[in-house]
């Protein structure tokens, strides 16, 4: 496929790259469908690469399928990474990652022009990341790549993750090209612009939300094991129906919320894999995952104590087994102050409204917020949506969240 890469960074071109960009994996309904290593996504990244190739940036794809597109301003310096993510939920929104990526692509090349002009060395170098797998909607844990980057993931276990069908991680990145042999760029310091996702920045009509902390939130992996038998000919006494036992499991997990103050928790189940899932088999077999979150990891934890202990007594009730596996536990956790007031300045150098918020959602931001200072930032999404193809930005605000990148990112590699 021939990408069209258009060689100004002006403000036109990043909008035309950007939507050309953000409908690949179209969906009917102006949605996108790019789960990490797909054909898709796969797509994307073949655009990257050859954008960074014209504009002289020199790409490094690491073991976990991370992509780098880096500038070496100073010869052996750490680099400040900017970036997100491209790859989607399925059936989601064209905005979230995909934003991030092409808006650090442009503040990158807009710093590569405007040392070239100034002639003045920065202290640290810039490099632009499109981080594997941040969704984890085909492979779970999601924020994958960055966590792995990070240190809080562990490469082979995670290049030996499999999706529902089967395929690993490993054959997935080798089956698109992007199975990397490359170290990846040492981090002083990591920047990502991203949709807030949420409906305050909207509301509060405020142009650019500075996020000061991550919620805490973990997964609940749930396996219901019923026993298959015939629809028709199996007496109702000698069922053990896993589908009945889970529907009672997905109602606790929307109701827990309930046990606490309103809006302390939110929780879901949002995978859901019946088996054999015929219309004339009673299921043997229920696969979920639930998710928890909240400000406040003392509410987690006591929700999902609740939830085994509830799900202890279906399970006994329907006479079958459930079990059930944490995973993907993120602590709640601050950014460092000094990112927050440098992107507030950042902002207000612009001549722009801001908030502080904290962020329900998870980024690539949080993985990286492990390992290096971390700054985040959101711009407005409109009704508030995400992981949906109702998702949207308006291109005034993508932009006016490009010309804060580029300030934060100058203000960084100078140190
Ligand atoms: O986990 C998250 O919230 C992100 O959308 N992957
Ligand atoms: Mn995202
Ligand atoms: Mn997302
Ligand atoms: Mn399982």
């Amino acid at each position: 496929m021939n990408y069209t890469v258009r060689s100004s960074s002006s403000d036109s071109v990043f909008l035309a790259d950007f939507h050309h960009v953000s409908t690949i994996g179209a969906t009917a309904r102006n949605g996108v469908d790019r789960q990490a290593a797909t054909a898709e996504d796969a797509r994307t990244r073949d655009w990257m690469s050859a954008w960074v190739e014209k504009h002289g940036f020199d790409l490094r794809v690491d073991a976990i399928g991370n992509m780098f597109a880096c500038l070496e301003f100073v010869a052996d310096a750490p680099y400040v990474l900017i970036g997100s993510h491209l790859d989607s939920q399925p059936l989601g929104g064209r905005f979230d990652g995909a934003y991030g990526v092409l808006a650090a692509l442009f503040a990158a090349l807009r710093v590569k022009e405007s040392v070239a002009e100034s002639g003045q060395m920065p202290r640290f170098n810039l490099a632009v990341v499109n981080w594997f797998n941040e969704e984890g909607g085909r492979f779970a844990p999601s924020i994958m790549g960055s966590s792995v980057y990070a240190g809080l993931f562990d490469l082979d276990e995670m290049l030996a993750v499999n999706d529902l069908g089967g395929t690993t991680v490993a054959e997935a990145l080798t089956d698109i090209g992007y199975a990397g042999i490359d170290t990846p760029p040492e981090a002083v310091s990591y920047a990502e612009i991203h949709i807030e996702q949420g409906r305050i920045l909207e509301r509060e009509r405020k142009d650019v939300g500075v996020v000061e902390s991550s919620w805490y939130t973990q997964k609940l992996d749930i396996d219901v094991l019923g026993e298959q038998s015939h629809t028709g000919a199996t007496a109702m006494a000698d069922r053990h129906d896993a589908l009945v036992a889970a529907a009672k499991v997905v109602l606790a997990v929307a109701n827990v919320v309930d046990e606490f103050d309103d809006e302390a928790l939110v929780s879901s189940v949002g995978q859901h894999v019946v088996e054999p899932n015929s219309p004339i088999g009673v299921p043997r077999r229920v696969h979920m995952v639930a998710d928890l979150r909240s400000s406040d990891p003392a509410v987690v934890r006591a929700a999902r104590d609740s939830l085994k202990a509830q799900i202890a007594d279906i399970a006994l009730a329907h006479d079958i087994t459930i079990e059930i596996e944490d995973f993907d536990i993120r602590d709640k956790r601050y950014f460092p102050e000094a990112g927050v007031e440098l992107a507030e300045k950042a902002v207000a150098n612009e001549g722009l409204s801001m908030r502080r918020l904290e962020t329900m959602a998870g980024h690539d931001s949080v993985a990286m917020n492990h390992r290096v200072p971390a700054v985040m930032m959101f711009v407005p999404s409109v009704d508030g949506v995400s992981h949906c193809e109702r998702e949207f930005t308006t291109d005034a605000d993508m932009l006016r969240g490009l010309a804060v990148l580029t300030s934060v990112a100058h203000e960084l590699i100078r140190g």
